[in-house]
């Protein structure tokens, strides 16, 4: 396969106008819509915030009848350990992600990490001594006595997720599915106007093949080796940011292996697009270390002031405009200590963090909306 950065690729950037009258929408479109649209109307009447996450990674599909695909890391821990911070914190989580990738509170027992079955005595062996109706061990099954104190909260919590309507799930694979997706999402947010929070965890390609370039029919080896030709995706934060959602707080994640692009490519990122934030993680450091860099007018300001002392805040000028980045950082964790999955032991997670900041920011957000709307 050919490096695409090394690509003397003359294909023309694709706008995001372009993208959607050519490239086809996923065929449940207008039920996945009407669907969440429901869900947020619900809320708007309620009057709670609603969050998107998008976690997963996005596939690139190399045929239509597809056998082989290109694909972005990501299990999805990081949206899913977030999904279920926002639910804590009151939202409502439009819950947007790859299919089979991890999904709130079951996360916790991810079949490579903590297999469910692990958790279960065996029946064969195992007698019930509390319920006389069922000695034999035939009618329940018991959950071992050293998972019970670590499953209880998070069974009680995954419980009230799907009975109190407050989770709502919108599954994707391709990358076209995720662009068509976050469109519609967007769409059907946007009546929250400042009360919509996006969080864009997914890991998206940068990098797709337009459909009348995908072959119809498994791609035979008979003639050597394989190059695929790939075009860049369309930047969509631009259209979200400006028409899609120009009230809700924006939140792009900016994913780097080598840490000295992470925050030149965070503020670039922003003067790019203008949204509120982007977060900034290193790939072997994501799961105990983030920087938040923002637009120093929209870093709060009495906490950057506060927190000077426990979290470092740089501040970067660049080109005639001022940045912070602040970092964010799990104490005393090490790589080897952080597990996949997360929250096995019940240790900290850092996404507890992430998600209390982005609270408060996203109540400022609101806030400023409101004395704007005073002062006019
Ligand atoms: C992230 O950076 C996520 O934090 C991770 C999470 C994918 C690293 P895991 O699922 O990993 O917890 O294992 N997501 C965004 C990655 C991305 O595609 N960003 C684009 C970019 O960096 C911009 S939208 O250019």
């Amino acid at each position: 396969m050919s490096d695409p950065s090394a690509s003397s690729s003359t294909s023309p950037k694709w706008s995001s106008d372009r993208f959607f009258q050519t490239q086809s929408a996923p065929s449940n479109l207008a039920e996945v819509s009407s669907a969440a649209s429901e869900f947020v109307q619900r809320h708007i009447k309620e009057g709670r915030r609603v969050v998107l996450v998008t976690s997963g990674g996005t596939t690139v599909p190399l045929e239509k009848n597809v056998v082989r695909f290109l694909d972005n890391f990501s299990a999805g821990t990081r949206g899913a350990t977030s999904a279920e911070y926002f639910l804590s914190a009151g939202y409502a989580v439009i819950f947007m992600s790859r299919q089979h990738s991890l999904a709130p509170y079951t996360r916790h027992y991810s079949h490579t990490t903590n297999p469910f079955l692990d958790l279960l005595a065996d029946p064969a062996t195992h007698v019930h001594t509390d319920s006389p109706a069922s000695t034999s061990g035939e009618d329940n099954i018991t959950v071992l006595k050293q998972h019970v104190a670590h499953l209880r909260p998070i069974l009680s919590a995954y419980h009230h997720a799907r009975t109190s309507g407050l989770l709502h799930t919108v599954p994707f694979v391709t990358v076209n599915d995720y662009l068509w997706l976050l469109r519609e999402m967007s769409r059907v947010m946007q009546p929250l106007g400042r009360n919509g929070m996006y969080y864009l965890a997914a890991a998206v390609s940068d990098f797709f093949i337009p459909s009348t370039n995908v072959p119809e029919h498994k791609i035979q080896s008979g003639k050597g080796s394989l190059v695929i030709e790939m075009d860049q995706v369309p930047k969509v934060l631009k259209p979200m940011v400006e028409k899609w959602v120009p009230e809700g707080y924006l939140v792009s994640f900016k994913l780097e292996t080598d840490p000295n692009l992470l925050i030149p490519k965070a503020v670039g990122a922003l003067q790019r697009y203008g949204h509120q934030l982007v977060i900034g993680n290193d790939l072997n450091r994501r799961k105990f270390e983030v920087v938040f860099v923002e637009r120093l007018s929209n870093t709060p300001a009495a906490k950057t002031e506060e927190r000077g002392g426990e979290r470092p805040v740089e501040r970067l000028h660049v080109e005639g405009e001022e940045f912070s980045a602040t970092w964010m950082r799990l104490a005393d964790s090490s790589p080897d200590e952080v597990n996949e999955g997360g929250g096995k032991g019940g240790e900290k997670e850092l996404e507890e963090d992430i998600i209390r900041e982005l609270c408060s920011r996203h109540e400022q957000w609101i806030a400023k909306g409101t004395a704007g709307a005073a002062s006019r």
